[in-house]
């Protein structure tokens, strides 16, 4: 672990470290994706949406991506300039188009529409299809519990993780995010894939030569297996809690992608387009507002919730430790290598 020293003006990065602020990353990310193809608007996007991530500590789905996001829009397997197409579906039911576009700036397009429903509905259904989903969950429900709303989204990605019990992989990663308000703190948010492990968490245990623990992942002839750069090579990962965690990736195979129109995590190959990473599938929003029931009192029935967990010896609850990097983030500055920065701020300036 570096540790930071001090100086006049406050904390002083450890040496190779440089600390960036939220803001200053973010437009730096969207010069890097404006430079590589995306429009100023999903470069903006997805620009705040990748520092946020770096912010958290999300190491998954922050700066690690970016090599895939601007690989995969080399490729033209993803549409960096779509401009998704919104459809007031039915009361409390949004559709959105993504146009092959990221599903992010899709979201961003029917928020108000989604919002307006809420508000006259008490509930509300946004469905994306035709989109690319390449981040975490969490930014996508946290600011609905922030207005006091209870927010659920479904996303599947591409076949790597075979169903319980059987030979091949057909499930995407297929991640669920939970966003509800509590009156005592921040909200209460889990963001986790159905899978035994994120891809991305493969990626860089392959990349840092760590081994897995047991029962996450086979190889190519569905041995089991604890190294990574096998689950990579041809193998898969399993889904997490055995037939529990199968059954929820596959009702996230249903909302996320029958239900809304997009495609199944099996549905879709990259063959013809090397250098693509982004799974072109679908995502579900689901957002209520609980005082329209008998929930008026939801955020202090969270709190009294909250309490009884602590009171139970629960220490940790999701989303704490986002929540505390978050912290030191916005205090200190992000902090990053300073070789990073640099690699960033060149690929900011290239055409
Ligand atoms: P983790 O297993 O790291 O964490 C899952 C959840 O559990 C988080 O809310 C986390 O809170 C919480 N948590 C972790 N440890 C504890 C603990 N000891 N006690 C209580 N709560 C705990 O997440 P995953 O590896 O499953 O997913 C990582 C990211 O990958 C997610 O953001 C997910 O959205 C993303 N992803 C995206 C995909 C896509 O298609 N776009 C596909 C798959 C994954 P905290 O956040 O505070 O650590
Ligand atoms: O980490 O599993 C993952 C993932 C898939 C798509 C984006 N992230």
């Amino acid at each position: 672990m570096q540790r930071e020293g001090s100086g006049p003006g406050g904390p002083v990065p450890p040496p190779g470290y440089d600390r960036l602020a939220v803001g200053e990353l973010a437009a730096l990310l969207a010069r890097v994706f404006e430079r590589h193809g995306a429009s100023a608007e999903v470069a903006g996007v997805l620009g705040r949406n990748v520092a946020h991530a770096q912010r958290d500590g999300s190491d998954s789905h922050g700066l690690f991506r970016i090599p895939g996001y601007l690989s995969t829009l080399a490729s033209g397997w993803v549409d960096g300039r779509a401009v998704p197409v919104v459809t007031d579906a039915a009361p409390a039911f949004v559709s959105v188009d993504a146009r092959n576009g990221f599903a992010q700036p899709a979201h961003e397009a029917a928020r108000a529409l989604l919002l307006d429903k809420l508000r006259s509905q008490g509930v509300a259904l946004l469905a994306i299809h035709d989109s690319h989903h390449f981040a975490a969950l969490w930014p996508d429900v946290e600011p609905y519990a922030r207005l006091g709303y209870v927010a659920l989204t479904f996303v599947n990605s591409m076949a790597c993780v075979v169903p319980h019990g059987g030979k091949r992989a057909l499930f995407g990663t297929n991640p669920i995010a939970f966003a509800a308000p509590r009156a005592g703190g921040d909200p209460l948010v889990f963001d986790l894939a159905t899978s035994a492990m994120a891809h991305g968490d493969v990626q860089i245990a392959a990349r840092e030569g760590r081994d897995l623990p047991p029962e996450h992942g086979v190889d190519a002839g569905g041995r089991p297996t604890c190294d990574p750069r096998a689950i990579l090579d041809g193998g898969a990962l399993l889904p997490f809690g055995g037939h529990k965690g199968s059954a929820l990736s596959m009702m996230v195979e249903l909302l996320a992608a029958a239900l809304t129109g997009g495609n199944f995590s099996f549905d879709f190959s990259w063959d013809e387009h090397p250098g693509a990473q982004t799974p072109r599938t679908g995502q579900l929003l689901i957002v209520i507002d609980p005082g329209r029931g008998a929930g008026a009192n939801f955020a202090e029935r969270a709190e009294a919730l909250v309490r009884a967990m602590r009171g139970a010896g629960q220490e940790r609850l999701p989303g704490d430790r986002r929540y505390r990097q978050r912290r030191e983030s916005e205090s200190l500055g992000i902090l990053l290598p300073s070789s990073e920065l640099a690699r960033l701020r060149e690929l900011a300036r290239r055409l």
